[in-house]
């Protein structure tokens, strides 16, 4: 990890605390760390305050604190940023601590917590902690609960975690543009008790979706609905980490959504249950058993089950066109069209166009489309059986017996036992 310390030298860093911190209890600012990466870093084992089980953010990272006088303190930077969202495809964003989405605040119910917000974009900002019951002057709407954070300034929030559980934060100035290129992360407040609701492995990301042109590095800040990147932590397939699990853990993946419309997520060989939202836990007797949970625009669930299937399970968004990546929606449908002839035509003009669709989509999973530069293929991936013909919203859970704890390392594909693969029939046609 690269820290900001690399980048500034010490007597920098104190004059900004100096010259923007208004408040007099905040002399010197904490470090901000920064993540240049966009894999799935090791959970944050804490290394102080009382003890729990860290979450694994995916294609992400916890944010580390300093704790002062009975206070944890979080140094968070809003900035632009460089985030690939796959490898072939970079995008320019903005967000916190050198990645969107920024890290993850992680802290205890009942935790003193001081956070630094740095605004190093063109134009102001404010940070609002969605879900956390808080004073009002530190819910973060700019214009309504405080000033905004001007460029160059740095805030300073100051509230205790009343409540354990899952929650984002996100801006609330200029939204639409601000949340549009990534500004966004997630909060997890663990039980005082580390025993209540525990789990063995605890995943966290946030759904978030750019409408970045083929070709192009800068999202659209004005699109409304018409998004073409559908992304778990600014990543889509097939970059998204793959959950690894070991057989038998009791596993939790919390998920917020912050795109402007909803997702059903759903899970391969499992049934789980939403044991938890922004508003809370699900007591027990209100817990029901589903595959999919549709997401809310908004809105946090986190759904746990028993991992008892080994094997590689796919975990994607249901919605078809979120399994996929830009270029494919202006296409026209040629399904049982032979435009051969005409291809042929078009071809002495043009020599390098392609027909396609007159069989379906398919054979575009396999085949290599020529793409404009820094644009990724509408379907792409290789599955240990063929091409895996999928993107955005898709990733897989791959449940492994054996693995230790903490191992959270890709074991590759998932080693069928004999006689256990569909197969192809090689009798005779039924007679019709
Ligand atoms: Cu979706």
């Amino acid at each position: 990890m690269i820290t900001r310390r690399q980048f500034f030298n010490a007597s920098a860093a104190a004059m900004l605390g100096a010259a923007l911190v208004s408040k007099g209890q905040a002399a010197s600012l904490p470090e901000a760390p920064i993540q240049s990466k966009s894999v799935t870093q090791p959970p944050l084992v804490p290394p102080n305050g009382r003890p729990y089980q860290p979450v694994v953010t995916l294609n992400g990272w916890t944010l580390p604190w300093r704790t002062k006088n009975g206070w944890k303190e979080f140094h968070l930077i809003a900035e632009p940023v460089k985030r690939e969202i796959a490898p072939g495809m970079m995008a320019n964003l903005w967000g916190y601590n050198g990645q969107s989405p920024g890290p993850t605040i992680e802290c205890v119910e009942g935790d003193k917590v001081r956070i630094f917000v740095t605004n190093k974009l063109p134009e102001h900002t404010t940070i609002h902690w969605h879900g956390v019951l808080l004073p009002n002057g530190m819910d973060g709407v700019g214009g309504l609960n405080q000033p905004h954070i001007a460029a160059g300034k740095t805030y300073v929030y100051e509230f205790v975690m009343k409540n354990s559980g899952t929650f984002m934060y996100h801006p609330h100035a200029d939204e639409m543009v601000q949340m549009a290129m990534g500004m966004m992360g997630f909060i997890v407040v663990h039980p005082k008790n580390p025993n209540q609701y525990q789990v063995d492995r605890d995943f966290v990301f946030l759904i978030n979706a750019f409408d970045i042109d083929p070709g192009s590095y800068t999202p659209r800040v004005n699109t409304m609905l018409d998004f073409n990147l559908w992304c778990w932590n600014s990543r889509v397939f097939p970059g998204i980490d793959p959950l690894v699990v070991r057989k038998d853990d009791r596993v939790r993946i919390r998920m917020g959504n912050l795109t402007m419309t909803n997702h059903p997520i759903h899970v391969h060989g499992h049934n789980f249950s939403v044991t938890c939202t922004d508003g809370g836990w699900v007591q027990k007797s209100a817990q029901w058993p589903e595959t999919t949970v549709d997401m809310p625009i908004g809105a946090l669930r986190a759904i746990e089950f028993v991992a008892d299937a080994p094997g590689d399970w796919a975990f994607h968004c249901h919605k078809s066109h979120h399994v996929m990546n830009a270029m494919g929606h202006g296409v026209p449908t040629m399904i049982g069209v032979d435009h051969r002839g005409v291809a042929e035509k078009i071809n002495k003009l043009l020599p390098e166009y392609m027909v396609m669709g007159e069989r379906g989509m398919a054979e575009m999973g396999e085949m290599e489309m020529p793409l404009p530069d820094n644009t990724l293929p509408m379907m792409s991936g290789q599955g240990p059986f063929g091409p895996l013909e999928m993107g955005g919203m898709f990733t897989v859970v791959k449940i492994r017996e054996g693995l230790a704890r903490d191992d959270y390392a890709d074991p590759g594909w998932y080693k069928h036992p004999k006689g256990s693969v569909a197969y192809e029939w090689k009798g005779d046609l039924p007679a019709s």
